[in-house]
C-alpha cells in the first residue's frame, strides 16, 4: 500500500479537507505554503506518465477538485498554484499520483 492508500484507509491520520468515493484532499505533512493540500485518487495511478486514456475522467476529477479545495480554504480571490511532480527531476517522492494545491502566499515563478 502507498502512504496515500494508508491515509485513505485511515491507517495513517491526516487533516482531511474533502473526500468522496474517488478522491480525497488532505493537508500536506510538510507544507511549502500556508495552504498546501494534496488531492489524491483512491485508485492508484503511480504517476501522470503512467496514466492511460481510460483514466481521463479521474484525471479531470482531480483538477476539478482543486476548485473545491480553493473554495473551502478561501483561495479563490488570492489565487493558488496547482502542481504535479512527475519523476526524479520533478522531485516526486510518493509513487501515487497527487495534485498539490498551494496558496496563501505569493509564489515565485519559475519554480526552483
Ligand atoms: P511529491 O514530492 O510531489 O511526491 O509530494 C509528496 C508529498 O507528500 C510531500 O509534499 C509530502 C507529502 N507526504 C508524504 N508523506 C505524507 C504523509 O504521511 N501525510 C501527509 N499528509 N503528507 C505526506
Amino acid at each position: 500500500m502507498t502512504i496515500f492508500e494508508k491515509i485513505a484507509a485511515r491507517e495513517i491520520s491526516a487533516q482531511i479537507v474533502w473526500e468522496d468515493d474517488e478522491v480525497m484532499a488532505f493537508h500536506d505533512v510538510d507544507p511549502k505554503a500556508p495552504v498546501h493540500v494534496l488531492i489524491v485518487p483512491k485508485r492508484v495511478i503511480p504517476r501522470l506518465a503512467e496514466s492511460a486514456d481510460t483514466d481521463q475522467a479521474l484525471l479531470g476529477k482531480l483538477l476539478l477538485t482543486t476548485r473545491i479545495v480553493a473554495e473551502k480554504l478561501d483561495l479563490l480571490t488570492s489565487g493558488y498554484r496547482v502542481v504535479i511532480n512527475n519523476g526524479p527531476d520533478a522531485g516526486e517522492s510518493v509513487p501515487h499520483l497527487h495534485v498539490h494545491v498551494l496558496g496563501k502566499r505569493p509564489l515565485t515563478w519559475p519554480p526552483g
